[in-house]
């Protein structure tokens, strides 16, 4: 019997290590919850790096606790986190791929990791792939590994979907090892992405550096049909839905309710990152500070930062730069009884943020390039009162779905600052009408949705390429 395998570069499943013992629990992410409905099935499996590195000693005990779970783990030696993930994907591949070139390092160790990282991937996928398998692969760390396993099993359904932009040919040529991670992604059948931009920079790289020929979204690589089309990833609506009548995060609602009372609450929720624009925003909200006097002691932002990636350079003096710009904003127009940013440099749990969401009449998300941005959506799927207004960047990938909000470049600083007036001061009347058709397209393009429509794709896509083997 066929099964399905999803691969990705983390397992869905946060392991902690204490005095040598290690104990597992699954991670609730989105992409975690909507491939729950595949992985837990029959024989099906999740193959991936369980996100540290396990003492060899206990690699066996941990391999059968994943087993249970139906997981499967590729173990990493620090040497390699260190090359293939912090070094070729997120300093060559990330940068590169989020528009900022200049972060980039080229190092040829980072490469010679990332080749064999991906090799170590496609033996583990080899131990359990059959004929007539459907394979899934996940982003940018695992690009060559479509390729690697097409050479080994020819006939296996290869799926490839990627979480981040794919930026437009002039960013990605500067890249040495480019033929390469193109020849790896066409070992896949149907090459998923966000946007139409972003499937359409992929093909227009294909054609400009690779001799294939192709036409509209149809690459011919080797006498096989690649396909490459759009897929905009959901969230798991329901859920958010649900923690809006939680008891739990009533209570919390009722905790801001009674701290901000009548202030109104711009929420801003972002990963550490250069790509996630936080130093614009915040000289953003500073303008409109100065624009608007009148918002003094009425307004504040509420800004959650969550911990990542922070013993590389960049990304710690992006944390020191946005502490000293959110005091000094603080520092600039605080009064006795209140200050403009709660600034918080930590991660919540979810009912928290369902908390915030319900409360706050602000979404604020403004990413340099982003390639959805699922906490736009979470937002517009907690306000059930259908209320409240979501500022978002024209430069993430959710903004092609979310027409309604009030869609911002975000560097434009004046910009973002008279939407934040615009908001406050939109007729509720015009709120509802705009989150009602947000909230129409983020419940009904949810992720079972997404996760449905790109595996029936893909084995149309294999149908379509048989069919033409056999004429
Ligand atoms: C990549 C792409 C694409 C955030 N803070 C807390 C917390 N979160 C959760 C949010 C949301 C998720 O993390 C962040 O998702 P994003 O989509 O915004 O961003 P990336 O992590 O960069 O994801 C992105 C995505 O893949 C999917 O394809 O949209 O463009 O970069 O779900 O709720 N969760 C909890 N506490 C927090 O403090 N529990």
């Amino acid at each position: 019997m066929s099964k399905t395998i999803i691969v990705s570069n983390r397992l869905p499943v946060k392991i902690t290590e204490k005095d040598g013992e290690y104990v597992l629990n699954p991670s609730e992410g989105g992409l975690a919850t909507g491939l729950g409905s595949i992985y837990r099935q029959g024989y099906n499996i999740w193959i991936g790096w369980p996100g540290l590195e396990v003492n060899e000693a206990y690699q066996p005990q941990i391999r059968e606790q994943l087993t249970e779970m139906n997981l499967m783990p590729v173990y990493l030696t620090q040497e390699e986190i260190n090359n293939y993930y912090e070094g070729f994907s997120n300093e060559i591949l990330w940068p590169v791929f989020h528009y900022m070139s200049v972060y980039a390092r080229y190092e040829q160790v980072y490469w010679d990791y990332y080749y064999q990282v991906n090799s170590k991937f496609r033996d583990v996928v080899l131990q359990v792939a059959e004929p007539g398998d459907v394979i899934w692969i996940h982003d940018y760390q695992l690009l060559l590994l479509p390729g690697m396993i097409r050479a080994e099993a020819p006939d296996v359904a290869i799926g490839y979907f990627q979480h981040i932009p794919f930026p437009s040919f002039e960013l990605f040529r500067l890249i040495p090892w480019r033929a390469e991670l193109l020849e790896g992604m066409l070992g896949a059948d149907l090459l998923g992405f966000h946007t139409f931009d972003d499937s359409h920079h992929f093909l227009n790289a294909v054609t400009r550096l690779l001799p294939v020929n192709a036409s509209a979204n149809v690459v011919m690589a080797n006498d096989r049909a690649v396909i490459a089309e759009t897929f905009p990833m959901g969230i798991d609506n329901a859920k958010f839905e649900e923690l809006s009548d939680d008891p739990e995060v009533l209570r919390q609602l009722e905790s801001l309710k009674e701290a901000f009372g009548d202030t109104h609450m711009v929420l801003s929720i972002d990963r550490l990152d250069y790509s996630k624009g936080i130093l614009q925003r915040l000289q953003a909200f500073e303008l409109f500070l100065q624009l608007y006097p009148e918002y003094v002691e009425k307004v504040i932002l509420y800004m959650i930062v969550v911990p990542s990636r922070d013993t590389v350079t960049q990304y710690k003096e992006l944390r020191d730069a946005i502490d000293r710009l959110a005091g000094s904003i603080n520092a600039r127009f605080r009064t006795i009884n209140w200050h403009p940013i709660n600034y918080f440099y930590r991660s919540f749990p979810v009912e928290t943020l369902a908390a915030l969401y319900n409360f706050a009449d602000i979404g604020l998300v403004t990413p340099m390039r982003d390639g959805m941005n699922l906490v736009s959506k979470e937002y517009v799927a907690s306000r059930k009162h259908n209320n409240g207004v979501l500022i978002l960047s024209e430069m993430a990938g959710a903004s092609k779905e979310l027409q309604d909000a009030l869609i911002v470049n975000p560097n434009n600083i004046g910009a973002i600052a008279r939407a934040l007036h615009e908001a406050l001061n939109m007729p509720l009347q015009e709120q509802t009408r705009r989150m009602k058709q947000m909230r129409q397209v983020v419940a009904k393009f949810n992720i079972a949705h997404w996760v449905k429509l790109f595996m029936a794709r893909l084995q149309e896509v294999k149908q379509l390429q048989q069919s033409m083997l056999a004429r």
